[in-house]
């Protein structure tokens, strides 16, 4: 069922045991939003657990000191930022499948998979879980800000993406005002790349293609350029943005070997291309400028059915 941010807030209050879930290869977003939830959560003095199905990226580790589970068994589920059951991973699927009571998210592609749901077109879901921390009366510490910060950097790619709005702005700058330290993070997240990410970098751009005039790049990151780098998928969440930064390109994709004739498949976009139409048609989803899907076959099948269905939208 469909609810608004106060019935959420209602759904919080009566609740004491809470288990807070991130979707698979965790972006700033889904662990900021899931992060300051548990934080605010434990101030008001409940139980909570964090689970993800992966192990959680260094450059967030900074915001993980104090998250440390609570011993217990059956809890709320929570899920922020998961726009679809099968985003949470294969491990947590089973764990946690039909037993999702509330997803908090801001994908407009959401396919409900909880009790209740709480979706708002806002750039980040930390907009959201902004929200809903005030409304549950938690006063909101240099924690908690540092958490939604990065969410909300992370989402608008440091508030430069077509995303971002008003609201972006007045959120993060309320989270200044609150302790978070927007500079630091943003050193961190958006100007600091691992040795093994930088060589995972050249390796994946010095096979970029361009197709259909220039209006699309296409590039690829294989197994073996993770093996020849060092580099593994912790690290990589921001090369999708790569493609799509060339001049005239409308749609950027990346496609990422993660397992035998099996890619995900990253869209970012210019306006006015579609990604999330792009991705739809391929069984994925998420936003208009950015969006993703995973398809099987061998690289040169997949490279062909995206380029097929790109070719639609341009
Ligand atoms: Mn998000």
């Amino acid at each position: 069922m469909m609810i608004n941010i106060s019935k959420a807030v209602q759904l919080l209050k009566e609740n004491d045991y809470f288990i807070i879930l991130s979707h698979q290869n965790p972006d700033g977003d889904t662990l900021g939003g899931a992060f300051a939830l548990f934080f605010a959560l434990r101030k008001l003095g409940k139980k909570v657990k964090f689970e993800c199905e992966n192990s959680i990226p260094k450059k967030y580790e900074f915001l993980t000191d104090a998250l440390i589970n609570d011993a217990f068994d059956d809890g709320y589920v929570v899920a922020v930022d998961v726009a679809d059951e099968k985003l949470l991973g294969d491990g947590l699927r089973k764990k946690y499948a039909g037993k999702v009571c509330l997803a908090v998210d801001h994908h407009l592609s959401h396919r409900e998979f909880s009790d209740f749901t709480l979706v708002e077109n806002k750039a980040a879901a930390c907009e959201i879980v902004l929200s809903i921390i005030e409304k549950l009366g938690v006063e909101i510490d240099k924690q908690i800000a540092d958490c939604l910060y990065v969410g909300i950097a992370t989402d608008t790619g440091c508030f430069r993406y077509t995303n971002t709005t008003e609201n972006t702005h007045l959120c993060a700058a309320k989270l200044i005002g609150l302790g978070a330290e927007s500079g630091r993070i943003n050193t961190a997240i958006f100007e600091t790349k691992t040795k093994t990410y930088a060589a995972l970098e050249r390796l994946a751009l010095s096979g970029l293609e361009m197709h259909f005039d220039g209006r699309c790049a296409l590039m690829c990151v294989t197994e073996k350029m993770f093996k020849e780098s060092g580099s593994d998928e912790t690290e990589c969440d921001g090369i999708s943005a790569l493609p799509r930064q060339i001049e005239g390109v409308l749609v950027g994709v990346t496609v990422r070997e993660k397992a035998e004739n099996e890619y995900k498949i990253s869209v970012r976009t210019n306006e006015p291309v579609d990604a999330c139409e792009i991705c739809a048609k391929l069984g994925g989803g998420g936003h208009v400028r950015a969006s993703g899907c995973t398809v099987k076959g061998t690289l040169d099948e997949v490279k062909k059915i995206v380029l097929d269905t790109v070719k639609e939208s341009l």
